[in-house]
């Protein structure tokens, strides 16, 4: 069983976005592709040798190939154990929890999130730290470098690693351990929620319906929901993992989950509908005839923190990413407690969590989580939600209505223009920046501008400074609308305009009509349509 150094060269675009390395299916299938990229990771860590590493993936097309390659290579690069999921499957949380209980050195997460998967579709590669959470800006750009200096990776010639079964193999000098990617998760879930007070909910009649839209959390919710909780057989639809989810887009939200809209919506629909996405980081939050933004989730969440047993004794802090709601504020202010604002990704949230100085945390694009693990989790949120409504005894409308009595509504959309042109997508992102300065106290489409700035951010921890994060309007009376690009995407540049209006009567408007004037706004002062031809968006959330 020899190792065998293979000549390679730099491939280009290898440079890790908003979460890890994105691209088509096929292009990680390319020759070297993949192992250039993994040969740089263990390079930007400073080596994989006689390290520990959590290895899985949300089980898309490419992933039982790309797992057994990743093994390979760990052997061959000197590590000494790797802790993978059976059948080569981990959530994100899920991989997150066992690289913090297992002490591992770091984990490899394959998935490409919400992306689509199959053949034609997506696939992604995600390095996590020790503490769990994706790898911070410092260690992507040593991987970045290390992407554009290799001359070599180092792998073995071995047959595959039986992934079926738990238990114990040896890969050249390297343990492999196969575990239950299940067992561990749910096990911190029960530590964490009232599962009696959850179970005695559905023992009253309560229904719920769980999407896991063919993706990772189908097993994970049908143990926890249905087997430990007592929810209905049934209540968890489309539970089984497929390679290419059932030609579906994993991504919770209204569009990609409609049929679960459609149900909740129904008069004699469930109590509670929740779905998650491809990976089992995201979520989303609907009760009968309400669908709950994930930034009004997020607020709600922290205004009932108190409920769920792991946070009775109140948070320390809050976080958010910066185009996400500011009804997380109202709530943090009202708490006299911090509530960061960090840029769009999940690993600008690990230092904050590390150091206690924020205990939940989340994002517009349907992320939300805590201290318990250092990745949002889609799981965890739903349970939460149900730990809160077991305990109040109401039901998702009323506990919103109420938090908008309390605290104003927060109106919310993302609008985004996806697969448009890279060049039109910087010139238009480069068009608003140059007419910044310009902009406060003039009246767009009759609101009038408060400020306007490109948001960096200063890590209080670390001291780290992080610019050019997206362009941000305010408008007097609370409104706001921020331009970013994504770093998500994988075919051109995808525009995300996130909208905002606060309101503190007339709380039951329809978003895109509340939010009306501030969509007018956004396409004046970025001339959208003018500059990208597109007459609306592609996806409104
Ligand atoms: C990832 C990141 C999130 C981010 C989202 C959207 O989510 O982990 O922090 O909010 O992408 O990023 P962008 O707007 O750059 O496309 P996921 O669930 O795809 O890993």
């Amino acid at each position: 069983m020899s190792v065998t150094p293979i000549k390679t060269t730099p491939i280009a675009n290898q440079k890790p976005g908003t979460s890890g390395l994105r691209k088509k299916t096929r292009v990680f299938q390319e020759p070297h592709f993949l192992e250039n990229f993994i040969q740089s990771i263990w390079t930007g860590i400073g080596g994989a040798q006689g390290k520990t590493f959590v290895l899985g993936g949300d089980g898309r097309f490419f992933n039982t190939d790309a797992i057994q390659i990743v093994l390979r290579m760990a052997s061959a690069n000197g590590a000494a154990r790797v802790i993978v999921g059976q059948n080569g499957l981990l959530s994100t949380p899920a991989a997150s929890h066992l690289i913090r209980k297992r002490k591992a050195d770091g984990g490899i997460i394959l998935s490409a999130s919400h992306n689509p998967g199959g053949p034609d579709g997506d696939f992604g590669v995600k390095y996590n730290i020790a503490n769990g959470g994706p790898a911070p800006e410092s260690v992507t750009s040593a991987i970045h470098t290390a992407t554009e200096e290799i001359s070599a990776y180092r792998t073995m010639d071995t047959p595959d690693v039986d992934l079926s079964l738990t238990g114990i193999a040896q890969l050249g000098r390297m343990e492999v351990e196969v575990v239950d990617p299940v067992a561990d998760y749910a096990a911190l879930m029960e530590e964490i929620f009232d599962f009696d007070a959850i179970a005695d909910l559905f023992k009253s009649g309560f229904r719920m319906r769980f999407d896991a839209m063919h993706a990772i959390t189908g097993p994970y919710a049908k143990l926890i929901l249905e087997n430990r909780l007592g929810a209905d057989k049934g209540s968890v639809v489309n539970a089984i993992p497929l390679p290419d989810f059932g030609q579906g887009h994993p991504d919770p939200n209204p569009i990609w989950a409609k049929d679960l809209v459609d149900t909740m919506m129904h008069v004699d629909g469930p109590d509670f509908g929740a779905a998650s996405d491809g990976d089992g980081d995201r979520n989303m939050i609907m009760g009968r005839g309400i669908y709950v933004t994930p930034s009004d989730s997020l607020a709600a969440m922290a205004a009932n923190a108190t409920f769920v047993p792991a946070y009775k004794g109140g948070l320390s802090g809050v976080a958010r990413s910066m185009p996400t709601s500011l009804a997380l504020d109202r709530v943090a202010d009202k708490l006299g407690i911090e509530c960061h604002e960090t840029p769009t990704g999940w690993k600008f949230f690990g230092n904050l969590l590390d150091a206690g100085r924020a205990t939940l945390c989340g994002e517009e694009s349907a992320g939300t989580g805590s201290d318990h693990v250092r990745e949002k989790d889609g799981l965890w949120a739903v349970l939460f939600w149900l730990n809160v409504l077991a305990v109040r005894k109401c039901s998702v409308a009323d506990l919103m209505g109420e938090h908008w009595q309390t605290y104003g509504r927060n109106y919310y959309s993302r609008h985004d223009y996806e697969g448009i042109d890279g060049g039109i997508a910087n010139d238009l992102m480069q068009g608003l920046r140059a007419k910044l300065s310009t902009l406060p106290d003039t009246i767009v489409a009759g609101l009038r501008v408060q400020a306007a700035d490109e948001f960096a951010y200063d890590d209080p921890i670390d001291g780290s400074r992080t610019e050019a994060q997206g362009i941000r309007i305010h408008f007097h009376g609370g409104a706001r609308v921020v331009f970013r690009l994504s770093g998500t995407g994988t075919v051109g540049a995808t525009l995300r305009v996130y909208l905002e209006t606060y309101a503190t009567d007339d709380l039951g408007q329809d978003a895109q009509e509340a939010l009306a004037p501030v969509i007018q706004a956004a396409d004046k002062l970025a001339m959208i349509v003018e500059r990208t031809g597109r007459k609306r968006p592609t996806v409104i959330t």
